[in-house]
């Protein structure tokens, strides 16, 4: 552990995406985000999607990023420990982070106690069973043989497909990152509020995904946030044991 004693969580930057129109930008306010936190953190949470594609090769990894790498590894060389949750767009991570970097690599939602509080930590899209297509995509792009299949498409090919594909299912919603409509509507509220009543004992539901920002208390016990974005919001969320907050970034 670093020296530091808080937890920060963040998620969503598409850090890669052909949407942003400055990217350097985006990365290098992440950069001096982390910057900032490496003093007084203790582990920090990457909640899923902060590359918009990665898909890494037995000996190949993808272009770029290399601000926001570099200052993970000098994070994770001080101590503090790295998680990384896929997401929806970055599904492909398998071991490069593990042994570049040192992070922990998430691929479901988990469960865990932090500074005494019990957190249930998702990216988001895992938790959503509202469309079987969705759920068959999902299924599809998990799946070790189709990802065997797929990693011997050369990247020229696989690469612009998976751009174009980004760029088209956030227009047409396949992704399901649609418009936020109040707490009534939001599947992740629903999933909260459903699994509380099996696991009465989480007091913190941590998403990101659905690129809003929202803070709910559920029960006197029990609150869930959904952590806004690196897009943009320049949203975190930081617990230090006895307050979670949710703010952005202005450095
Ligand atoms: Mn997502």
């Amino acid at each position: 552990m670093g020296k530091g004693n808080k937890i920060y969580f963040i998620s969503d930057a598409h850090l890669g995406a052909r949407f942003h129109r400055d990217p350097r930008a985006i990365e290098n306010k992440l950069v001096r985000w982390l910057d900032s936190i490496k003093e007084d953190a203790a582990a920090l949470y990457l909640l899923g999607d902060m590359f918009d594609y990665w898909y890494e090769y037995k000996y190949v990894v993808p272009k770029g990023h290399v601000r926001f790498l570099g200052k993970l590894a000098e994070l994770s060389d001080k101590g503090i420990e790295i998680h990384f949750f896929i997401g929806n767009h970055d599904i492909w991570m398998f071991d490069y982070l593990e042994k570049e970097i040192g992070a922990i690599i998430h691929r479901e939602p988990i469960t865990v106690d932090l500074l005494g509080k019990r957190f249930f930590l998702a990216h988001g899209d895992e938790v959503d069973n509202r469309s079987l297509a969705f759920r068959f995509i999902r299924s599809l792009f998990r799946n070790k043989f189709c990802q065997w299949l797929y990693a011997g498409i050369h990247p020229r090919w696989s690469f612009g497909f998976a751009m174009g594909w980004s760029l088209s299912s956030r227009k047409s919603g396949l992704d399901r990152e649609d418009k936020y409509e109040g707490e009534a509507s939001e599947y992740l509220v629903a999933f909260s509020k459903d699994y509380l009543q099996t696991h009465p004992d989480i007091n913190f539901f941590i998403f990101g995904h659905r690129h809003v920002m929202l803070d709910l208390q559920l029960t006197h016990t029990s609150r869930m946030l959904i952590g806004g974005d690196w897009m943009q919001f320049f949203s975190y969320i930081e617990w230090d044991g006895t307050t979670l907050f949710l703010d952005q970034f202005e450095g």
